[in-house]
C-alpha cells in the first residue's frame, strides 16, 4: 500500500517518510536519478509518449485537457500553500480559450514561520516540480511559467535552475515538449526575503518588478494576474503531487488520505520534539502519531499547545489538539487551520506572553502598510504585548488587545491582517490567565525551559 515501507528518509536534520517524495537522499535530485524512480512517467503518459496504445474509440494517445484537470478534482487535492482551495477546482476556473498570454506560476516564497517543507522538494526533488508544472500548464492551455522562490535561499535556487537546464536539455521544457506538440517555457525568479510576497497577488506585482503589495480580490488571479492576464498560483507541494496523481490516478490518491483531504501531506513540525523536521503523513493521521514519529515531547516533558498550521493559524491547547486528525476539516473544526501544514509545537516551559511578542513583532515587522487597519493594528498588538511582558502592562490591555484584534479582522486587503489577529484572540481565548498573571504580578506564571 501508499505507506507500506513507513520508512523515514532522512537528509540533513530532516525526515520525509519516502511516499511521493520517495527515495531522496540529498545527492540524488538530478534528472538521471528522477527518471530512475520514475520521474517524468506522468508527463510522458498525458501526451502519449509512453508507449502505451491510443484510446480505442478516439483513437487519440495521451490523455486530453478535460482529463487531466478531472483526474485532479476526483484526487480532491487541496493547495498546500494555506488556503486548502481544491486544486482542480482552481485549475478548471482557467479560461482556456482565451486568445492572448496565460501564465502558470508556482509559489515557492516559504517565509510562513514554522514551514520548511518547499525548499527541501526544491532541493531533494527539484524535478518534481517541474513535472507537476508542466502537467498543469498542459492542462490548462499555458505556455509560460514561472517559480517564484523565496529570498534567502540561494542555493536552493541554483539547485531548481541546474534541474531546468537538464530539463530543457532532455526535451521536457521547451518547445514541442517529446516531440509533441505542446511547448512550455519554465522560469525561474528569486524573490527577496519580503513575507508578503507569498500572497499571490504581492507575488505577481513583485514578478512584474513592481513593490509586491497585495491586489484587492476579486479580480481572482484566474482572470486578472500576471501583466493583467489569466494565471494560475500554487504551492510548490501542490505540484510536486501532480505527477503521482496522473501516473496512479485521482482515486487512489484520495484514498490515500481522506475524504474530501485527498493524499499524503508533508508538515513540518518544530518546537519543543525531539527530532524536528519534514514528516510526510496521509491526511487524516492522527495528531498523536505525527508527535511520536518527531520523537514526542522534548525532555519528556508535558504538550502545552500547538500551533498547527504555520504562525498565521490560532493556537490550541494540548487537550484539543489531541483529538484532531491532521487534516483540513479536523483542524478547521478545532477552531484553527492547517495552513501550510506547519506545527509548531510548545511544551510546558512555554510562556504564552513571551510567544505572542514574537509573533506579534513578526507581523508588525512584515506588514505592508497599505492598509490603515493592518499598518496601525499590528504596531498596536505589538507594543500592548510588549508593555505586558516588560510588567508596565494595566488591567484594560487584555480588552484593548482584543477589541484591536477585532478591528483588524476582516477589515484588510489581503489575509495578513487577519493572520496577525487571530494567534491574538486564540492566545487570549485559551491561556487568558496567563497573561493576567504577568499584568498582575509582572512575571511570567511559567517556569520558561532551561
Ligand atoms: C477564482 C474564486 N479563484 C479563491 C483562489 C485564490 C487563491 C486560492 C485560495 O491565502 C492562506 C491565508 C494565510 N475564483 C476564488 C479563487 N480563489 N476563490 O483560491 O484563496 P484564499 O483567498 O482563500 O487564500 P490565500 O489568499 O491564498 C492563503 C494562510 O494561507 N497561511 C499562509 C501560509 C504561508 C505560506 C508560505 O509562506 N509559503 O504557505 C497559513 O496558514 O494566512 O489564510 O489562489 O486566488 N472565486
Ligand atoms: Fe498590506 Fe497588511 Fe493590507 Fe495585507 S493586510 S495589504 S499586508 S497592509
Amino acid at each position: 500500500q501508499f505507506l507500506a515501507t513507513g520508512v523515514q528518509t532522512c537528509f540533513h536534520d530532516r525526515h520525509i517518510s519516502p511516499q511521493i517524495y520517495a527515495g531522496l537522499n540529498g545527492s540524488n535530485w538530478s534528472l538521471k536519478d528522477y527518471e530512475a524512480r520514475g520521474g517524468y512517467q506522468a508527463l510522458r503518459k498525458i501526451l502519449g509518449k509512453d508507449g502505451s496504445s491510443p484510446d480505442p474509440e478516439t483513437g487519440v494517445a495521451g490523455m486530453t485537457q478535460d482529463q487531466v484537470i478531472a483526474t485532479v478534482k476526483e484526487s480532491a487535492l487541496r493547495g498546500r500553500g494555506g488556503a486548502g482551495f481544491p486544486s482542480g477546482l482552481k485549475w478548471s476556473f482557467m479560461p482556456r480559450q482565451f486568445p492572448g498570454q496565460k501564465y502558470l506560476v508556482c509559489n515557492s516564497d516559504e517565509g510562513e514561520p514554522g514551514t520548511c517543507k518547499d525548499r527541501d522538494i526544491l532541493m531533494y526533488n527539484p524535478h518534481i516540480v517541474i513535472e507537476g508544472m508542466a502537467i498543469a500548464a498542459f492542462a490548462m492551455g499555458i505556455n509560460v511559467g514561472y517559480n517564484y522562490i523565496h529570498g534567502e535561499i540561494f542555493q536552493v535556487y541554483e539547485r531548481f535552475e541546474a534541474a531546468l537546464e537538464e530539463a530543457r536539455a532532455a526535451g521536457y521544457l521547451g518547445n514541442n515538449i517529446l516531440g509533441s506538440d505542446y511547448s512550455f517555457q519554465l522560469h525561474a525568479h528569486h524573490g527577496f526575503g519580503a513575507y508578503i510576497c507569498g500572497e499571490e497577488t504581492a507575488l505577481l506585482e513583485s514578478l512584474e518588478g513592481k513593490k509586491g503589495q497585495p491586489r484587492f480580490k476579486p479580480p481572482f488571479p484566474a482572470s486578472y494576474g500576471l501583466y493583467g492576464k489569466p494565471t494560475t498560483i500554487n504551492n510548490t507541494e501542490t505540484f510536486a503531487a501532480v505527477p503521482w496523481i496522473i501516473r496512479n490516478g485521482g482515486q487512489a490518491y484520495l484514498e490515500c488520505g481522506k475524504p474530501n483531504n485527498g493524499g499524503t501531506k508533508i508538515f513540518s513540525v518544530s518546537g519543543d520534539v525531539e527530532r524536528p523536521g519534514n514528516y510526510e503523513i496521509p491526511l487524516g493521521t492522527p495528531f498523536a502519531t505525527l508527535l511520536e514519529l518527531a520523537g514526542g515531547v522534548r525532555k519528556g516533558r508535558t504538550l502545552k499547545a500547538v500551533i498547527p498550521g504555520g504562525s498565521s493559524s490560532p493556537v490550541l491547547p494540548a487537550h484539543i489538539m489531541m483529538e484532531c486528525t491532521m487534516d483540513y476539516d479536523s483542524i478547521a473544526k478545532a477552531g484553527s487551520m492547517l495552513g501550510s501544514g506547519a506545527l509548531i509545537v510548545m511544551d510546558d516551559t512555554r510562556c504564552m506572553v513571551e510567544s505572542l511578542k514574537r509573533l506579534s513583532y513578526f507581523y508588525m515587522h512584515e506588514s505592508c502598510g497599505q492598509c490603515t487597519p493592518c499598518r496601525e493594528g499590528t504596531g498596536w498588538l505589538f507594543r500592548l504585548v510588549e508593555r505586558i511582558h516588560g510588567g508596565q502592562g494595566k488591567a484594560a490591555d487584555m480588552a484593548v488587545l482584543d477589541n484591536v484584534a477585532e478591528s483588524i479582522m476582516g477589515r484588510t486587503i489581503c489575509a495578513l491582517g487577519d493572520a496577525a489577529a487571530m494567534p491574538v484572540r486564540a492566545m487570549i481565548k485559551h491561556f487568558r490567565p496567563e497573561f493576567e498573571h504577568y499584568i498582575e504580578h509582572k512575571t511570567s506564571l511559567v517556569k520558561t525551559a532551561a
